[in-house]
């Protein structure tokens, strides 16, 4: 299988595969956003369509106050008896493991029910001929554990059991468990979500195990090796097209002189398994993003829902809105993306080479764009207009420095850009470290670059916010419209 690496590129961690009538749907977490848990669509495993979201309303998550890294961490969406089943736990929050059904992959999705019994991370969901379900999960310094539930109350059918403690390795997590022939599969990761990252499996003869490890363990990892994919790991398995089975995982693309530093943070990516001997023989993953020029032009053609669009611990349409000339529009209260409530709207960056810009109208408030991965790690450019003059301001925070760079221009209309290409890495140029970023506006008749950055300070490795580069439009005062929103990359 010859395959476009990743398949889903920028913030999309944990994937969850599941083949329902020659159709693939893949989920991933989303953490502090909403709308939470995109449901992707594909019928070839490399094509993918965004068709909606299992968390469409903050309540049933419950994220609001849930602090970052928290909220949606690893679902899993299977099917049975002619429903979509997506399981997961949200982190730092009262819900804890919750199970969501639909009649229709894209929704609506239900309130979802808790299973209290599931104290852990990783959920995953299975049934025996007789029906019974299995959620398997990962606890901390437990390892791998399981309990028969009743999904209509949440109501455990049993005590919680240890399954499988994994190799050896630090964090066993994400367990999926499978049916193949006579056989039961349990995958899980383990070394940890960083470069250590591997999948390994064990087999038994039935979901409640007793299961054994495969010897020939990891059966994909990445560690240790100069491959272009980094952190592989956190997989999960499905019948390919062809018959064979395909592998789903999350990896990074690390860049700079140490391939160090990952803006996009953790992405899909898409390998092959052969069978030997009933043990599975995973192909390495090979990095091959699809070439070409991306322009995706953000009017309001494009819903705020189900589009892409997301925001912080609120629904994007609570955030902006969009008014008669057909612009979007963000109020401020006096925050900037400081605020675990921004009034921020923000996609998925894909690419490293890309501009990102908007046309501001600022003679109501501050706003701009801004790209995020915390609340402690963003950096933006925003404007004010006072009818006379246009102050820009481009902001950079990191870990509590915050740094400040401001021009002026004539008032008469303002077009914000951030831009950021890979870095050389070249050391005559003294061109080390993560991607290279300008934050620029440009007036009628002139472009400032207010400020250069250098990408590594806003990696995944080092906000440790568990996303990705972010990009989006913000509003610190008053009221502020946008016009021409443009994502503009390349691979
Ligand atoms: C997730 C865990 C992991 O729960 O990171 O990579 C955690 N895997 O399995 C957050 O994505």
């Amino acid at each position: 299988m010859s395959s476009i690496n990743p398949i889903l590129p920028g913030f999309n961690p944990d994937p969850s595969i599941v083949l329902v009538d020659g159709l693939y749907y893949l989920v991933t977490s989303t953490f502090e956003y909403l709308p939470g848990m995109p449901v992707y669509r594909s019928r070839d495993l490399q094509d993918w369509t965004l068709i909606g979201h299992v968390a469409t309303r903050e309540e049933q998550i419950g994220i609001r106050h849930s602090p970052t890294p928290g909220g949606v961490f690893a679902p899993t969406i299977r099917f049975h008896d002619g429903r979509f089943h997506v399981i997961v736990s949200v982190m730092f929050n009262a819900r804890g493991c919750v199970v969501f059904t639909a009649d229709r992959p894209e929704g609506p999705w239900s309130d979802g029910v808790e299973i209290p019994a599931v104290d852990g991370i990783d959920p995953d969901l299975a049934w025996d001929d007789d029906g019974t379900a299995y959620v398997t999960y990962a606890v901390m310094g437990q390892g791998i554990r399981q309990v028969r539930v009743d999904l209509e109350t949440g109501a455990a059918l049993s005590a919680p059991r240890a399954l499988w403690s994994g190799t050896g390795l630090h964090a066993p997590e994400g367990p999926h468990l499978y049916r193949r022939g006579d056989d039961w599969y349990l995958l899980i990761a383990e070394g940890g979500t960083e470069r250590g990252h591997t999948v390994a499996i064990a087999r038994g003869s039935s979901p409640e195990g007793p299961f054994e490890g495969f010897s020939g363990n990891p059966i994909l990892t990445a560690r240790s090796t100069s491959s272009a994919v980094q952190n592989v790991g956190h997989a999960d398995l499905v019948e390919a097209p062809d018959g064979g089975t395909a592998l789903v995982a999350l990896g990074v693309r690390p860049s700079g002189f140490t391939r160090s530093f990952s803006p996009l943070g953790r992405e899909t990516f898409l390998t092959r398994v052969e069978w030997v001997d009933r043990w599975p023989r995973v192909e390495p993953i090979v990095v091959a993003p699809r070439t070409g020029r991306v322009v995706e032009v953000l009017d309001d053609a494009v819903p705020l829902a189900d589009s892409g669009w997301i925001a912080v611990r609120r629904a994007p349409a609570d955030v902006a809105s969009v008014d008669a000339a057909g612009r979007l529009v963000l109020t401020g209260h006096g925050t900037d993306l400081g605020d675990p409530l921004p009034a921020f709207v923000g996609r998925r960056q894909m690419h490293i080479d890309m501009v990102f810009s908007a046309r501001v109208d600022a003679t109501g408030g501050v706003g701009g764009v801004a790209a995020r991965h915390s609340e402690a790690h963003w950096f933006g450019i925003d404007a004010h207009d006072d009818g006379a003059v246009i102050t820009v301001t481009a902001r950079a925070a990191l870990s509590g420095f915050t740094h400040e760079w401001r021009a002026e221009l004539p008032s008469g209309g303002v077009v914000l850009s951030i831009r950021s290409r890979a870095s050389s890495s070249d050391l005559a140029r003294l061109e080390v470290g993560g991607d290279r970023i300008q934050l620029v506006a440009a007036s009628v008749d002139e472009e400032v670059v207010l400020a250069e950055l250098d990408g590594r300070y806003w990696a995944y490795e080092t906000t440790e916010s568990f996303t990705g580069r972010v990009l989006g439009l913000y509003a610190i005062d008053g009221t502020v419209a946008f016009a021409d929103v443009t994502y503009d990359g390349r691979a």
